[in-house]
């Protein structure tokens, strides 16, 4: 192993952004002062205090609705110091209709960063997704000019506030392709220097990012990126930054993920990690929690081994924000907060490798009661079982993990989708039944046949934390 230089002060300018004594000043204070709700250690362990001394910035994403969740917010100002705007900035939020802009959603989010002395990352002006219709039934022709314009007034509203912009999101196919959207149809490739320099015009000091999932390992995706990127720089494109989104997979953080941070570095731009989350199938074991705290620690070494590595983002505050489960049915535990706030595993391994303390774990109380009733006969049973959310956020999805007495082995379920039929099971939501607000409750069955044993299910869980029973 070899011998780790001293990285401090970071050389590059970005980095040196980030370590600002105002910004860390207030977070210290805010970390003494408050209570530790997600917090372990002492007061000077928060992930934003704890990167910032590292020269590089933790940050989080958040949406409107997230603003009246006090046990999400109270984490996100406390433990962040950067804030990416989940949805708000998107243009079918900012430019509905053409000409029309508004931009109330993504000014309350700033206003918290503010508030919270967060930096904030402008997420995104050039995107497929999230794009109103009449961006796509525009003549070809027309689309240069409504790209400019769009990119023009958003950039001008947030210019001076603003650390950077996704200029360009997600502009690959896997194979390394341009995606064939709006932009690409009408201008090739070119859009993405025309929208690079326009957003310029508009703001000369935040830094203009592209952005992409699935290019954080060298494959033909982050060849492509690499090669557009090394093309636009070399015709004194500004392009400053690329945002690796990080949406990664239990266990498959990519090996070469260095590597190609490293050489995209050495083409002169900042990297970021914007999106990061670890998504696990549920229920979340506690081997699975392991696993994804040394995932989260891979992540944080990474970027801390990357000079031009400005910083870490995740997508979302903590799992019951989370976008996974919603997108990924059966995944979900994806983030270093599980539904509660409360942190996991995974935030005291990245405390830990900034160079922290995470202190003892606090052990996670359950945020659910279970309550079941069974009808057995001969040789099968019904089960209902009634879930309650004890916790004080609501719960937007579930997966009620338990176990079942041996030889039972379910037939039919009602109300949630049972798997598999014996052994560890766990019920997910039906479309209907997924969200279950601060002390609501809903209930599900099984029907089953058994062996002898008509025993309750033991050992519940809730998208990973353990539930009491009554
Ligand atoms: O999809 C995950 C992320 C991938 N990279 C770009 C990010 O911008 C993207 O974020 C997600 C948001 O976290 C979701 O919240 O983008 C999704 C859309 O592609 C967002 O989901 C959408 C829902 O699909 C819509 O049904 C909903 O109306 O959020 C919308 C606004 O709440």
């Amino acid at each position: 192993m070899s011998v780790r230089t001293p990285r401090l002060p970071r050389p590059t300018p970005s980095r040196r952004a980030f370590g600002a004594a105002t910004v860390t000043a207030v977070a210290a204070l805010a970390a003494a002062t408050l209570l530790p709700t997600g917090q372990a250690g002492a007061a000077d362990t928060s992930l934003r205090s704890l990167a910032e001394a590292k020269g590089i910035y933790f940050g989080t994403a958040m949406t409107q609705g997230d603003l009246n969740n006090s046990a999400l917010t109270t984490v996100a100002g406390r433990q962040f110091g950067m804030l990416t705007p989940g949805n708000e900035m998107k243009w079918d939020t900012t430019e509905p209709s053409q000409g029309t802009f508004d931009f109330a959603p993504a000014d309350r989010i700033a206003s918290f960063a503010q508030t919270n002395s967060m930096k904030l990352r402008g997420h995104t002006l050039v995107w497929h997704s999230q794009l109103p219709s009449w961006v796509s039934s525009l003549p070809t022709a027309q689309v240069k000019a409504a790209m400019e314009n769009h990119i023009t007034n958003e950039v001008a509203h947030y210019k001076g506030k603003l650390y950077s912009w996704d200029v360009v999101n997600e502009p690959f196919n896997e194979d390394g392709s341009f995606r064939s959207d709006a932009f690409h149809n009408a201008m090739g490739s070119g859009f993405v220097a025309d929208a690079l320099r326009t957003a310029r015009a508009a703001d000369p000091n935040a830094k203009l990012y592209l952005n992409d999932y699935n290019i954080e390992g060298q494959n033909p995706k982050s060849d492509a990126m690499y090669n557009l990127v090394k093309s636009l720089k070399s015709q004194g494109v500004p392009v400053d930054g690329v945002g690796f989104q990080a949406h990664f997979i239990l266990g498959q953080v990519p090996s070469t993920f260095q590597a190609n941070l490293q050489r995209f570095a050495a083409l002169g731009v900042n990297v970021a990690i914007t999106e990061l989350d670890d998504r696990i199938q549920l229920p979340a074991s506690t081997t699975g929690l392991a696993q994804q705290a040394g995932d989260y620690a891979a992540v944080v070494n990474t970027c801390l081994a990357v000079t031009g590595c400005v910083g870490i983002t995740q997508w979302g505050v903590g799992d019951a924000d989370s976008w996974i489960p919603g997108t990924f049915p059966g995944y979900g535990a994806a983030t270093m907060y599980d539904a509660d706030y409360r942190p996991k595993p995974a935030y005291a391994a990245s405390v830990t490798a900034l160079g922290g303390s995470a202190g003892s774990s606090p052990t996670p109380g359950a945020s659910c009661k279970v309550t079941g009733a069974v009808n057995a006969w001969n040789s099968g049973l019904t089960e209902d079982i009634t879930l309650t959310n004890t916790g004080s956020t609501t719960i937007n999805g579930w997966s009620l993990a338990f176990t079942l007495p041996a030889g039972q082995t379910v037939t039919s379920s009602w109300n949630a989708s049972l798997t598999p039929a014996g052994g560890q099971v766990a019920a997910t939501n039906l479309g209907y039944n997924g969200t279950l607000a601060p002390g609501a409750s809903t209930s599900f069955g099984f029907q089953a046949t058994h062996t002898g044993k008509t025993s309750l299910p033991a050992l519940f869980s809730l998208n990973g934390a353990p539930c009491t029973t009554a």
